[in-house]
């Protein structure tokens, strides 16, 4: 692709075959939780905890995506949609997270997987987006090492089952949140607040993903391609001072490295081993685990919504924590207490995180340069604004397409400057569950009635459907 002059007037074209998505996830979407034999997740017991979830709101019904995702796929169809990435709820399909599939389960997948065939759509199946579970969170969850175990043999449960008809799998979706927000600040499932759990469950995650890779290969058919999805970290000193830039530095390793490390490298940073030394000797890391972690990835998934503006803290003052990950009051970033988050300049969206697609060029195009053997796939990226209809049923929602559009632009820049990105999901296909914020962020490109459940594709979903149907990236509005 050529530079275009100006990336706000011009149209852009995207090379042949690229991926044009939208993602969910079960929780978020499914509802259904008691039905078919699916057992109750940590999302479930969580958002039944006092004071952890907006009004105590829960996934029971969410989008009620089970039972209509047949008028789901038909929207999809009807925007366009090349691709459609959603998790499997391993509740759903392995009840009580070991032994065998339950079939009903695999059902529901094998239904939703072929009518996507039919639609032209190609299924992109997450083996895991934060659903432990119940049982294995009381058995241990992440910061035991048989979770991770457990996890692989589902993966194999769930490929071989599917692996006819879903050729495109991703192990984890953003393992940041689950080890660091499940397990350090607790401000999501299953809500524990311990520093070292956190770090022993980043490895746990990290091993699961490998032994999961291994896993669905071994099922999988010649040509399935499997990854992983992170949410990397874009980072930005809040000064050029030594100290701030130290502070990007401690942030890039427990944010980002701490998954990158030994998923592309083959093993942890040493500057994450001395920050968290007075934590932990790392001993949960066995000999072997870098081996079993460290597998070939067919693409690397990102999701991206922000950066970060991060600075060291003064001896005694407690660090800003803007950090746009809830107010819990242990930190998620363990081996980095001194440390400070700012806001970050710009305009924001309904989740208070500042619009800035520079960030997502810098993720692309740095991976780019590290690893140029290895593909990428934009796995989210979107908005929540305060999507209301207008009185005609309209849902006119200019933002998000004006932050897609900006996104993209960023995106087709940096595949210009040598990024190879295959696809682009966008988050989400339907307004949803935002885990502790509840039902109060709409992320849709189509609007839901949580009173009805009725559907209504907002002005974005138009706009994207133009931009999926040509491959070319117009301004919001041009004729
Ligand atoms: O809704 C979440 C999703 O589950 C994971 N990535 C970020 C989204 C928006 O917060």
């Amino acid at each position: 692709m050529t530079r275009p002059a100006s990336t706000a007037t011009a149209a852009l074209r995207f090379p042949a075959g690229f991926l044009w998505g939208a993602a969910t996830s079960a929780y978020q979407i499914e509802g259904a939780v008691a039905e078919d034999g699916r057992t109750p997740s940590i999302w479930d017991a969580f958002c039944r905890a006092p004071g952890k979830v907006h009004l105590g709101e829960t996934g029971d019904v969410a989008a009620d995506h089970y039972h209509r995702f047949r008028e789901d796929v038909r929207l999809m169809a009807g925007l366009g949609l090349t691709a459609y990435r959603f998790s499997l709820a391993w509740p759903r399909v392995q009840p009580t997270g070991r032994g065998p599939a339950s079939p009903r389960g695999l059902d529901f997948y094998r239904r939703l997987a072929d009518d996507l065939l039919d639609a032209g759509i190609t299924p992109v199946a997450t083996l895991y987006h934060w659903d432990l579970p119940q049982e294995l969170e009381e058995d241990g969850g992440w910061p035991a090492r048989r979770t991770a175990e457990r996890f692989a043999a589902y993966a194999a449960l769930a490929g071989e089952a599917l692996g006819d008809r879903v050729t495109q799998w991703t192990t984890l979706n953003e393992p940041w949140c689950s080890a660091f927000l499940g397990y350090g600040s607790g401000v999501h499932a299953p809500g524990r607040t311990d520093p070292v759990d956190a770090l022993r469950a980043a490895h746990h995650l990290n091993l699961g993903h490998g032994l999961a890779v291994s896993a669905l290969r071994s099922v999988l058919p010649a040509g399935a391609q499997v990854s992983v999805s992170l949410n990397l970290h874009a980072l930005r000193p809040l000064t050029p001072s030594a100290a701030d830039r130290d502070a990007v530095r401690r942030i890039d390793a427990v944010g980002n490295r701490v998954f990158l490390g030994p998923m592309l490298d083959g093993g942890y940073p040493e500057d994450l081993l001395a920050d968290t030394a007075h934590l932990t000797d790392w001993s949960f890391v066995r000999p072997g685990d870098p081996a079993a972690v460290h597998q070939r990835l067919d693409w690397l998934g990102v999701n991206y919504y922000t950066p970060s503006v991060v600075s060291a803290t003064p001896e005694g003052a407690a660090p800003a924590r803007e950090d746009g990950h809830g107010a819990g009051s242990a930190s998620p970033w363990p081996g980095a207490d001194r440390v400070g988050f700012h806001r970050a300049p710009g305009e924001r969206t309904a989740m208070g995180w500042a619009v800035d697609p520079s960030g997502l060029y810098e993720l692309l195009t740095g991976l780019a340069r590290r690893h140029p053997e290895l593909p990428l796939m934009v796995t989210e990226n979107g908005a929540a604004y305060p999507d209301e209809p207008g009185p005609d049923g309209a849902v006119d929602d200019p933002e998000r397409a004006a932050f897609v559009h900006a996104h993209l632009a960023a995106l087709h820049r940096a595949v210009a400057d040598g990024a190879d990105v295959r696809g682009y999901f966008l988050w989400s296909l339907l307004d949803n569950f935002e885990w502790a914020y509840g039902y109060t962020k709409r992320f849709g490109l189509v609007h839901v009635d949580y009173r009805t459940l009725a559907r209504t594709p907002k002005a974005s979903a138009h706009w994207y459907a133009r931009v999926a149907r040509t491959g070319t990236l117009h301004p919001p509005g041009a004729a």
